[in-house]
């Protein structure tokens, strides 16, 4: 984070006459950001093709600008590149307008650190650029009232929208290879026996404070919090109330009554995330969409309408989830059992009814736990093998692969109750069948 930048910015948002909206969120962002934001404009109307704000308001923003001596304006709202353009044209001279898509861009920018969260920062910056380089390139054309070719382009800015074309696709080559490895891991831990279970919500929510709640809880029981034979499990998930304090995905592993999670932290959702952004984000995002479990954890402190919005958001992007989602009603500690219970309805249309936790203080997290043992995927098996040495084998991997019990030894056979995933039971069967028949 380059906090130290801190340079004043104007907020600007417009929003529909019958909207509710606030400057909150992008004050948030704008901070989050480095900016220090010095004054605001809104206006309610509907948007505007030429400006995104009536030309009077735009006006008044440019004028605003030379007043303040602001070096940025932020703007709620996404700009073509012709409002840019246009709104550009009124204000001092190389004056930037920010929106929303670009600042979210420009914090991920500053908080990528690995190699998956680079490419796809870069991957969303090109995507974000190629239709305003169209544009520049339609406006410089009409600019020097030059007569064009049907394709609109001479040979030089034809090379500069190929480039930019190009560039795309070399970054989605390389991220769908990481995507393959990712697909791998999550394989290979389903393979051990591990359930796959994903954090997800809006920014702020708390998804992080959550697992370490969780991984805490787990090692207050005396196991491990981390798998040393799993290098992508961290220890730390870093929590701070700033937004997208979490961009990477972070995994922690979670002993729960016999079942061994994998809990995946991921990067926070925020409203009107253009299509193209959220692609981007694929990679990081597979950990939510190939999950076992999604836990949507929801900031339950937030005015009913606000999380009604939130909530909405996270099931647009969630809609592609393979897993059963899981509402989570979070920061509880912070509002009334009233407004927790009114919250319940924004919640459905989910796999599962909601469960309210404090992940500060830890209330309801046990139910959290029993509720996401219960919606992973799960079979039984009572196994029955000759007492041998291979028998032995087989009950220490069955020990390492799900939850046994019942273990009983009966002169010359062991029986054994065995819980875990599905394909862990098959061939839990099929060993057994190869111990009986080869002794
Ligand atoms: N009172 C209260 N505060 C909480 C609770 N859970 C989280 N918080 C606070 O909420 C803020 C955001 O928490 P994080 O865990 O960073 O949120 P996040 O969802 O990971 O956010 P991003 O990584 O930005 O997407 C922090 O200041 C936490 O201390 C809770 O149960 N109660
Ligand atoms: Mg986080």
């Amino acid at each position: 984070m380059q906090q130290s930048r801190q340079q004043p910015a104007l907020v600007a948002a417009r929003h529909d006459p019958r909207e509710k909206r606030t400057t909150a969120e992008l004050t948030a962002l704008a901070e989050t950001a480095g900016y220090t934001v010095v004054g605001e404009l809104t206006q309610t109307r509907p948007e505007d093709a030429a400006y995104q704000f009536g030309r009077g308001k735009a006006e008044e923003l440019a004028r605003r600008v030379a007043e303040h001596e602001v070096d940025t304006v932020l703007v709620d709202n996404p700009l073509s590149p012709q409002q840019a353009h246009n709104l550009r044209a009124l204000a001092p001279d190389g004056t930037p307008f920010v929106d929303r898509h670009r600042l979210v861009l420009d914090i991920f920018a500053q908080r990528a650190g690995t190699r998956a969260a680079k490419l796809q920062v870069r991957l969303a910056e090109l995507r974000y650029e190629l239709p305003r380089v169209r544009q520049e390139i339609r406006l410089e054309a009409e600019a020097a009232n030059e007569r064009r070719t049907v394709a609109g382009m001479n040979e030089k800015e034809h090379r500069r929208v190929l480039d930019i074309q190009e560039r795309i696709q070399r970054v989605e080559r390389r991220l769908d290879s990481l995507g393959s490895v990712e697909s791998d891991r999550r394989a290979h831990h389903r393979h051990a026996g591990r359930d796959l279970v994903a954090l997800a919500g809006y920014t702020n929510a708390g998804k992080s404070t959550l697992l370490r709640r969780l991984a805490d809880d787990l090692a207050v029981e005396g196991d491990g919090a981390t798998d040393p034979d799993h290098p992508d499990e961290a220890t730390t998930a870093a929590t701070a109330d700033r937004l997208f304090e979490t961009l990477e995905t972070t995994t922690r592993g979670v002993s729960t009554d016999g079942r061994r999670l994998l809990v995946t932290d991921t990067v926070g959702f925020v409203r009107d995330l253009p299509p193209w952004l959220v692609d981007a984000f694929e990679s990081t995002l597979s950990a939510v969409y190939h999950a076992d479990v999604v836990l949507l954890v929801v900031d339950a402190s937030d005015p009913r309408s606000e999380v009604r919005e939130k909530v909405d958001t996270c099931r647009d992007v969630l809609d592609d989830a393979d897993g059963v989602i899981l509402p989570v009603l979070n920061k509880v500690d912070q509002c009334s059992t009233a407004h927790v219970d009114r919250l319940h309805e924004l919640c459905s249309g989910f796999d599962a009814d909601p469960v309210a936790v404090s992940s500060t203080e830890g209330t309801g997290v046990d139910e959290l736990l029993a509720r996401v043992r219960s919606a992973v995927p799960t079979a039984e098996a009572t196994l029955t093998v000759p007492n041998t040495g291979k028998s032995q084998a087989l009950l220490s991997w069955a020990h390492d692969h799900g939850s046994v019990a019942d273990v009983d030894y009966d002169g010359e056979t062991v029986t054994f109750d065995l819980v875990g995933r599905p394909a862990v039971i098959e061939r839990a069967r099929s060993k057994a069948t190869d111990v009986s028949k080869t002794g």
